[in-house]
């Protein structure tokens, strides 16, 4: 499964070629997962490239520096000019956008004061992230055994490297026992997320989704489904799930930005109402795509135009 590559990264303010982003071994962020990052989507309308959120992302990757202390060494606006460059000068369409912002190398030992705080972007195709067919599908899921960090561990609203070693585990252990993807329960035994996506429920016409106590990240996809949710007039509520109600709700998918709006057909085995694409994500889906992709209008101005010439200027 390796990666497409494109031409050039951002890196602390250049361009350098794809082959050359490299960093120091003894880096911090190597040793202690000491980084904070997004993952945003562009995609292809009919008016060119236009990056979903892509403020929203940026303020979040902003929030996760400040959890960790880490000072950034460019402003947002730098940061979301970077990001659109980044697409720009690659020539690229639909694509996934890594900012990463990590400690790099000083010194090696976990206390981190006095690394060098750098910045990447990088920008390259991505496809479906749980299979070609999930969208349309859907996927089977269990619950995993590993639980999401308890609070006052590792803050799950910050999008930090090391949050995702939880993830790791949860993914290895679902994949390795024939499933998609796993669900993990928070400390507390109630359902918190899946390793890199939000979860929602449709329970008899009424949308639920996992509040922030149960260690999730607050997904900007999750957001923008709750706002079209509303729109659109279903019910929305933030309710502590417990995991049975997976069991016995009529739908249940996941929101994030690499998975967008993917069904999920069974969990644990059980089938999840009638084991197919239910009608409510099935409008949701509609609803978010006809967004992202442009064919309806950007009424909540959620997407930003990539202009070639202008950010080639800059390059
Ligand atoms: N929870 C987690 C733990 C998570 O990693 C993501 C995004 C979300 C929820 C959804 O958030 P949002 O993208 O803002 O709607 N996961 C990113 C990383 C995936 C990866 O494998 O890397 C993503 O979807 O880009």
């Amino acid at each position: 499964m390796a990666m497409t590559k494109s031409e050039k990264i951002w890196m602390n303010g250049q361009f350098v070629a794809w082959d050359d982003a490299k960093v120091h071994v003894l880096s911090h962020v190597l040793h202690y997962g000491s980084s904070v990052f997004e993952g945003i989507r562009c995609y292809n309308t009919k008016q060119g490239p236009a990056i979903f959120r892509l403020g929203e992302h940026i303020e979040r990757l902003t929030y996760s520096a400040k959890i960790y202390r880490m000072k950034l060494p460019y402003s947002s606006e730098q940061i979301e000019r970077a990001c659109i460059d980044t697409v720009a000068t690659n020539r690229l369409a639909e694509c996934y956008i890594r900012p990463l912002v990590y400690r790099g190398y000083s010194h090696v030992g976990v206390n981190p004061i006095g690394t060098p705080i750098e910045v990447m972007v990088a920008a390259y195709p991505w496809g479906k992230y749980l299979g070609d067919d999930a969208l349309t599908k859907g996927v089977a899921v269990k619950i995993g055994t590993w639980a999401r960090m308890a609070p006052n561990t590792l803050p799950a609203m910050a999008k930090a490297g090391g949050n995702y070693l939880n993830s790791q585990l949860l993914k290895l252990e679902a994949v390795e026992d024939g499933y998609a993807e796993a669900i993990a329960l928070d400390v507390n035994g109630y359902v918190s997320e899946g390793s890199g996506e939000n979860l929602f429920l449709v329970l008899k016409g009424e949308l639920v989704t996992t509040p922030l106590h149960n260690s999730i990240l607050a997904g900007i996809t999750r957001a923008s489904v709750l706002q079209l949710a509303r729109e659109l007039g279903y019910h929305v509520r933030e309710m502590v799930v417990p995991r049975e109600l997976l069991y016995v709700a009529d739908e249940v998918f996941f929101t994030g930005t690499a998975v967008e709006v993917t069904p999920i057909t069974s969990v644990d085995r059980i089938t999840v109402g009638a084991g197919d694409v239910g009608p409510v994500t099935k409008a949701i889906q509609q609803a978010f795509f006809g967004i992202v992709h442009g064919d309806v209008p950007d009424r909540h101005g959620w997407l930003t135009k990539v202009t070639r010439v202008a950010a080639q200027a800059r390059a």
